[in-house]
């Protein structure tokens, strides 16, 4: 396998989604409908926000935004390519005390890298709802949309340290799921593919709520776009 098809794979496995050609975020695909992480090369790539700095206000504030979307994010992006040369240099030299070691930081940066680039799609200012496939499937695995969200509320306040809520659709069980997720790369369930995510990172939220994660937590579920969750939703829904 090539290496521009090995990342595209592993960029599948690991839980980037396809979404439809008419999606509001179709500029962000690639022509297997796949969300675009990586140049023609292979070298991963970050997209920009789908709006502008200041569109989540007050909910997210703009200084956050930029300097999480710049800094954060993009030093994932930044991680990541260092990461792959890395890997290849340590096979080449048979170090693979380094390729270990490398292999760790790439699951870090790159995991990073897809949680955050599904994270601002999945953040709107225009009211929006699940569709009914979406609501359907919610109220089968939770009982109600409402009591969906109060848990992915509730478990992404209690996260240990740094992490992720993920709401996701997992393929092989043909549930949804919601996972604390820790870091941006422990306590998957493989196949699971991430249709909401919530960073509960400090650096998410701490310049506007300082200490209170909750009342971040609470704040972004205003700005659910449950559009983009209904596409990625269909788009899981092929693997099953
Ligand atoms: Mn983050």
């Amino acid at each position: 396998m090539d290496r521009k098809k090995f990342l595209k794979t592993s960029a599948i496995l690991a839980g980037t989604t396809i979404l439809p050609s008419n999606s509001i975020f179709a500029n962000n695909i690639n022509n297997n409908g796949i969300e675009k992480i990586t140049d023609d090369k292979g070298n991963f790539i970050q997209q920009s926000l789908p709006y502008n700095i200041d569109y989540l206000e007050p909910f997210m504030d703009s200084e956050t935004l930029d300097l999480h979307h710049s800094f954060h994010h993009g030093g994932a992006v930044k991680g990541a390519n260092k990461d792959i040369e890395m890997i290849k240099r340590s096979i080449k030299q048979n170090d693979f005390n380094m390729v270990d070691h490398w292999t760790k930081k790439l699951s870090f940066h790159l995991s990073s890298h897809i949680l955050h680039s599904i994270f601002w799609t999945n953040l709107t200012k225009r009211s929006s709802a699940p569709s009914d496939a979406l609501l359907k499937k919610i109220e089968k695995d939770f009982g109600s949309l409402d009591k969906m969200q109060g848990l992915l509320s509730k478990l992404s306040k209690s996260i240990e340290g740094s992490g992720w809520g993920v709401l996701a659709y997992q393929p092989q069980s043909d549930t949804l799921v919601i996972l604390q997720c820790e870091n941006h790369h422990k306590l998957t369930i493989w196949g699971a593919v991430p249709l909401l995510v919530i960073d509960v990172w400090e650096h998410a939220y701490y310049l506007k709520y300082k200490n209170r994660r909750g009342d971040f937590v609470d704040a972004l579920m205003n700005i659910i776009n449950w559009d983009n969750i209904a596409e990625r939703y269909e788009i899981a829904k092929k693997l099953n």
